[in-house]
């Protein structure tokens, strides 16, 4: 059978609706076409690494004619969704769509009967999509499949729980080709090559869709690669792009145990370009952190976050904070750059949280940080706790249903937001040289001051303040 994917990426919606970015590589779908033509069906993908038109939909469908269409998308690209399934329909009579991603996971019943698609894939797609194509393809009813919920007409078939991969090193590398790789920013702007070692996380936090996985799945949805696999991906892959400039590991924790890091220490000398890992701050200690040195690290990223919130929302007080200060020094003290998540706008937030992100920032030192807004997506603890942040259904940008949408909030947090880095210089500098006036002066910054006098305040301190060590913000 002929598949045509379709990934409407929209690149990153920013204030006004601006495309900040866009092309980014999707390494899971690769995954799954690489599942698919295993199963002897050819695939294509359309969008993720490049935005598409309307019109190239139509073009591409007309030339293909495929015989079933998936469409994959986060729940911002909803609406695109909606929007390019009314057209397929016209384009493509009877031919079965499909949708599915972490948009379908989360609430398959509400994605079916928003996208207007047949099917829809509840869960990890490569066992329920193979199972589907088969049944097409011998003609049997697709029914009872698990993961695959199904419409017809107005009435609605729920399914089980699609069933997860045991084992990872079961499925086959992302086919990097079908994903268009050579055409994402990834690769032509970065110069990295971005890959996934996990599947799940073993955290909760508030306002991650991660729970969603859990609720389906229960603790076994944390699954790894074994490190042989990932290397020997990493060196087919190296062989081929020999321009790569580093390796970027997208999975939210990057190793699972001792164990797993001590052989992937030794597998991966052969691969041996730079590499960028994320880590949750538990996985951080003296024996892992010995490890994680003899590799040739570009950058840990670690989630701060918000205030000293820890990841339920609570505050994670002193121990938080002890815990971020003892930690990342660690880190540090054996020469590994660190770079930091923050995140702005959690709901009931005030300019006191936004000071203390900052001091665990300045305590934790890091050379990037990387600042972004909360978004309450459905189905998260964040989404419950603050029901009168209730996003609408579709998710145009990244900013409806924010607290940044609420005026009188809107003003003061936006001015924190737009000068966070700023004032982590600020802060940084100050506390180096211990300069009693601009603390003070910088500590007025978070007093209710009307917006004009913290403006004012701002430039009075960047004046007398000296920036020395300067932190790269990075564009999300
Ligand atoms: C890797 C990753 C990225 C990568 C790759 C992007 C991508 N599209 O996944 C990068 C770094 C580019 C990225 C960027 C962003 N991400 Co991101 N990212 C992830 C992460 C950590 C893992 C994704 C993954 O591969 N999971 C594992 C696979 C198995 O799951 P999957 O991707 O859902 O795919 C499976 C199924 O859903 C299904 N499936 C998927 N598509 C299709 C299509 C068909 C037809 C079928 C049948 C099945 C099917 O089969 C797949 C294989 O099993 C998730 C967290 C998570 N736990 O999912 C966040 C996550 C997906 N990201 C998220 C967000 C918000 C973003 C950003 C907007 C950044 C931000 N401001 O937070 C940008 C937007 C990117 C974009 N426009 O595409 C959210 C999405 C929330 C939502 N409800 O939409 C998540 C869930 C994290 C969170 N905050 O909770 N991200
Ligand atoms: S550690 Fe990251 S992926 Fe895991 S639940 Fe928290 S935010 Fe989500």
């Amino acid at each position: 059978m002929k598949i045509a994917f379709f990934y409407p990426e929209r690149g990153y919606l920013g204030t006004g609706n601006r495309s900040i970015w866009g092309g980014r590589f999707y390494y899971s779908l690769g995954v799954l076409a690489g599942v698919i033509k295993k199963q002897g069906h050819s695939v294509s993908i359309k969008g993720g690494v490049k935005t598409f038109t309307m019109m190239e939909l139509s073009a591409s469908v007309k030339r293909e004619k495929p015989d079933l269409i998936g469409i994959s998308a986060l729940s911002h690209q909803s609406g695109s969704v909606r929007n390019m399934v009314g057209k397929l329909r016209s384009l493509a009579p009877g031919v079965p769509l499909v949708f599915g991603g972490i948009h379908c996971t989360i609430d398959p019943e509400d994605a079916l009967l928003d996208s207007g698609a047949d099917f829809v894939v509840c869960g990890e797609g490569e066992k329920p999509l193979t199972e589907l194509l088969s049944t097409i393809e011998s003609g049997k009813s697709p029914a009872g499949i698990p993961g695959v919920w199904r419409k017809q007409g107005t009435s609605i078939t729920p399914a089980l729980p699609a069933e997860l991969v045991s084992d990872l090193d079961d499925l086959p590398f992302a086919d990097l080709e079908t994903a268009h790789f050579m055409e994402s920013d990834d690769y032509r702007i970065f110069h990295r090559f971005p890959i996934l070692a996990a599947r799940g996380c073993p955290h909760s936090c508030d306002f991650c869709c991660n729970s969603a996985w859990q609720s389906l799945y229960g603790p076994g949805h944390y699954r790894f690669r074994s490190p042989e696999h990932v290397c020997d991906e990493l060196q087919s892959v190296a062989v081929i792009y020999k321009d790569l400039e580093y390796i970027q590991f997208q999975n939210d924790v990057f190793f699972p145990n001792l164990q797993w890091l001590e052989r992937f220490v030794k597998l991966y000398r052969q691969v041996n370009l730079p590499l960028s890992v994320l880590l949750s701050l538990d996985m951080i200690n003296k024996d892992s952190a010995q490890l994680l040195a003899e590799l040739p690290l570009r950058e840990v990223f670690v989630g701060i976050e918000h205030g000293g919130l820890d990841r339920t929302g609570k505050s994670g007080g002193e121990d938080f904070a002890k815990s971020v200060c003892e930690r990342t020094r660690i880190l540090r003290d054996l020469g590994i750059r660190l770079a930091t998540f923050n995140m702005l706008g959690i709901p009931g937030g005030t300019a006191g949280d936004i000071y203390d992100s900052l001091l665990l920032n300045t305590h934790a030192a890091p050379a990037m940080v990387q600042v972004s807004y909360l978004y309450p997506y459905r189905k998260t603890a964040v989404y419950d706790r603050f029901s009168g942040l209730r996003a609408p259904l579709s998710y145009p940008t990244y900013f409806e249903g924010t607290v940044f949408r609420r005026k009188h909030v809107e003003r003061h947090l936006r001015f924190y937001f737009v000068n966070y880095v700023r004032l982590l210089e600020l802060m940084i500098s100050i506390a180096e040289k211990k300069d009693r006036l601009a603390r003070i002066l910088f500590r007025g910054l978070f007093w209710p001051l009307p917006l004009s006098l913290k403006r004012i305040l701002l430039r009075i301190v960047s004046a007398k303040v000296q920036i020395e060590r300067k932190v790269f913000r990075i564009r999300f």
